[in-house]
């Protein structure tokens, strides 16, 4: 029973990562298929301490592919950029294309304490 259910699992994962895969290839004139691959054009760090983000602004420019890396030095933090659906909740790296100009909002999404709410930085793409 136990193993039966292991095995539901496993195939209800492996199908909807067969599912996503299939999703990105509409596009037309993408040369490859690789988009998962870890291509950026921009490398962007973010060292977060408590309460703080250094640095606080971020500047790219608009159809970067952006490798954001977000670095604890103090205390836990998370970085999110709900406009690009970007969310590190731990130290790691992730990649988005800023596909749209403006001046987003960035902000801590691990509460850390009380200086939570003032963790917050702005991405600048132009
Ligand atoms: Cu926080």
């Amino acid at each position: 029973m136990k193993k039966n259910l292991f095995s539901l699992i496993a195939v209800a994962a492996l199908s909807a990562s067969v599912l996503a895969g299939c999703g990105n290839s509409g596009s037309s004139s993408a040369s490859d298929s690789s988009t998962s691959a870890g291509d950026y054009t921009t490398e962007v760090t973010v060292n977060a301490k408590s309460f703080e983000f250094s640095p606080s602004e971020i500047k790219v420019k608009k159809g970067d592919k952006v490798k954001l890396t977000l670095k604890n030095t103090d205390g836990a933090h998370g970085l999110e950029i709900p406009e690009f659906n970007v969310n590190l909740q731990k130290n790691g790296s992730v990649i988005f294309e800023a596909d749209k100009a403006g001046t987003f909002d960035f902000d801590c999404s691990v509460m850390c304490g009380a200086g939570h709410s003032n963790m917050k930085g702005k991405l600048i793409v132009e």
